[in-house]
């Protein structure tokens, strides 16, 4: 098998593991070749942390985008994350319709908020413009309080399996697209994503053992190895299963060690369970 090239279109933050400090380690040590285009470079996450710089790349991706193109690069998967602003929206969109193709996988995690609430840095504008940027997607894996800005809905009404089960169909776009709704308990002590799957039509909870305290980054580290199973070639329901056993262990490596939530989830150690031997 050729190895698989993924864009990730996501901000660095040089402290607190997120975005491309989590994809681009998650992807190589799956066997997929992470090409980073930067949205932001921040000193740390917006979340725990205050008085963090914030260099907005806007520009420079546009010109990036121009030169991937010149060089005729083409990737199994676009997959994006937190975005720095408005316009850079509209430059994420012009990139991936630069280099979609019948073949390769649109990958948008709406990164807004968590929680309830949205993040910092994230303005009104902002969110409506991702929720257009999720309309060109293949596959969107929101988290419960991204789901209710997609859907305009309260964020408490996504509760209890019916009504997550109909969230899913709504994201779905009627079947069009596919969708991993991550953060769902459908059983006391248990936490996963609830999935549509749009090449089979059928809807799948993942369920691991849930560990009770405020991560920051796993829905990072959740969307970056169901990209990486993904582009291997596994199906959206596996993809989900290995993403939510990952960041279970993560997390509970972290709690176990007393590890500081703001810092991001312990994955480090563990990222040899990502990785495949040459020929399985
Ligand atoms: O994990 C999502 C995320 C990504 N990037 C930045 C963030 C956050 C969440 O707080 O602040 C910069």
């Amino acid at each position: 098998m050729t190895t698989p090239r993924v864009a990730a279109i996501h901000d660095m933050s040089g402290f607190g593991r997120c975005s491309l400090t989590v994809a681009i380690p998650i992807l190589s040590a799956m066997g997929v070749q992470c090409c980073p285009l930067p949205t932001a470079f921040l000193s740390t996450h917006t979340g725990g942390f205050s008085n963090f710089t914030f260099l907005d790349m806007t520009d420079e991706m546009a010109k990036v985008s121009e030169h991937w193109k010149s060089l005729n690069l083409t990737f199994d998967a676009i997959y994006s994350g937190f975005l720095g602003s408005e316009r850079q929206i509209g430059v994420v969109a012009d990139f991936i319709r630069m280099f979609r193709t019948p073949e390769n996988r649109i990958i948008v995690d709406p990164v807004m908020g968590d929680g309830g609430r949205v993040y910092q840095t994230y303005t009104p504008a902002m969110c409506a413009g991702m929720a257009r940027l999720a309309d060109m997607a293949d596959v969107i894996t929101p988290n419960l309080t991204e789901a209710a800005f997609l859907l305009n809905v309260p964020y408490e009404t996504l509760r209890g399996e019916k009504a997550l089960r109909v969230a899913v169909e709504h994201l779905s776009l009627s079947g069009r697209r596919s969708v991993a709704l991550t953060g769902v308990s459908l059983t006391a002590g248990k936490t996963g994503a609830l999935c549509f799957d749009a090449a089979n039509g059928r809807t799948d909870a993942v369920q691991t053992d849930f560990v009770a305290h405020e991560f920051h980054g796993t829905g990072d580290v959740f969307s970056s190895v169901l990209t990486g199973a993904l582009v291997r070639g596994d199906s959206l329901r596996d993809a989900a299963a290995q993403a939510a056993e990952f960041v279970r262990a993560c997390a509970e490596r972290t709690a176990t060690e007393q590890l500081p939530l703001r810092e991001g989830v312990d994955f480090e150690p563990l990222l040899g369970r990502l990785t495949k031997k040459e020929d399985d």
